[in-house]
């Protein structure tokens, strides 16, 4: 067996604004790892490893290091736990994509057409409202709670917008994340004003589960994301509140979660309990969105998912060759 890993610089159409435990972080371009594996029967696996800088709890050149000094081992299975999430998704991808010509496979299905929520952020409404091509149904998603946390009024703005923009396009379900940025009371207050807005979820109000659930059991909408990610929970522990439909939707960012096998029962889960699942995309490069929306189809093919992180990108997947893998970093 042979092991390679490639790095690569996947540039976006503009600067890209992420926030991040109350911080704004800007990332002008995407650095992204490709895991390559040959086989000795002539099959080969690509995965690719794509930490999120303000998500992600590793970075690329700790993981590039793990990745070579044990690559034998995690190739084979025999290191899993403990392994960093965007790495362990990286091992399960190429695992899955194993076969003669993976590279184009996961291109090709990079094409598959998967329904997903529009991102939006609250500063382009005015331009939506003003734009005539402006689509008037669908699902669009805007991340709320960006406004200072002890800011009332800027609280009540960001729901007043919302409201308004859902009276104009009355049709267009919206989902909105608060990235935990809000208290109980905060989240309460919010949601009263939103009024009669068409809200379809919210992900993630506070910074707690027990503070989700609360708002869950007074009958919002709430739907869960980086709840999930947190690893060092049994998988028992992780499903005890949602195995009882407590949760609208589960919102599944494989690169952040991890295993795939993992995200597969969480998913199993969900839906016998009556979830929603959404397969959400960390920025991938165009590969990993191929594997994405394969899962996505997997899954939940009638959903409407979180892969609209492609439109970031300044390269699309019918563009992506395997020159776009990068600088040949290690192998072994
Ligand atoms: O907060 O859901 C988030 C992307 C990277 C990191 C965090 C988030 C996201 C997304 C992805 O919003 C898009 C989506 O889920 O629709
Ligand atoms: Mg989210």
């Amino acid at each position: 067996m042979q092991v390679a890993w490639y790095q690569s610089e996947i540039p976006l159409v503009k600067p890209l604004r992420i926030m991040t435990d109350g911080r704004v972080l800007t990332l002008t371009s995407r650095q992204v790892a490709y895991l390559w594996v040959g086989y000795d029967d002539g099959t080969q696996g690509i995965g690719e490893v794509a930490p999120l800088p303000g998500f992600s709890k590793e970075n690329l050149p700790e993981v590039s290091r793990l990745a070579r000094d044990h690559a034998g081992n995690i190739i084979q299975g025999k290191v899993t736990d403990n392994l960093p999430a965007s790495l362990q998704f990286g091992v399960c991808m190429a695992k899955t994509c194993r076969g003669s010509s993976p590279f184009e496979a996961l291109v090709t299905d990079a094409g598959q057409v998967i329904s997903s929520a529009v991102l939006c952020s609250l500063d382009q409404i005015p331009t939506l409202v003003a734009d005539k091509r402006q689509p008037k149904k669908g699902v669009m998603k805007f991340k709320v709670a960006r406004h200072e946390a002890k800011d009332p009024v800027g609280l009540l703005q960001e729901a007043k917008l919302i409201k308004d923009f859902s009276s104009l396009f009355p049709d267009i379900r919206l989902r909105l994340d608060a990235n935990r940025g809000w208290t109980v009371d905060q989240a309460q207050r919010f949601l009263d004003q939103l009024g009669e807005a068409n809200l379809e979820f919210i992900e993630e109000p506070c910074r707690t589960e027990e503070e989700n659930l609360t708002l869950r059991k007074a009958g919002w909408p709430i739907a869960i994301d980086e709840t999930l990610q947190v690893n060092q929970l049994s998988l028992e522990q992780t499903m005890r509140p949602y195995a009882a439909g407590k949760w609208h939707s589960l919102v599944i960012k494989p690169t952040l979660i991890g295993s795939v096998g993992r995200c597969r029962q969480l998913v199993a889960a969900a839906q016998s309990a009556g979830s929603n699942i959404v397969v959400s995309g960390s920025y991938e490069s165009p590969l990993a969105l191929g594997f994405l929306k394969r899962l996505a189809q997997e899954w939940s093919p009638g959903s409407v998912h979180g892969l609209d992180t492609e439109s970031a990108l300044a390269i699309q997947a019918a563009d992506f060759t395997k020159r776009h893998l990068g600088e040949l970093i290690w192998q072994r």
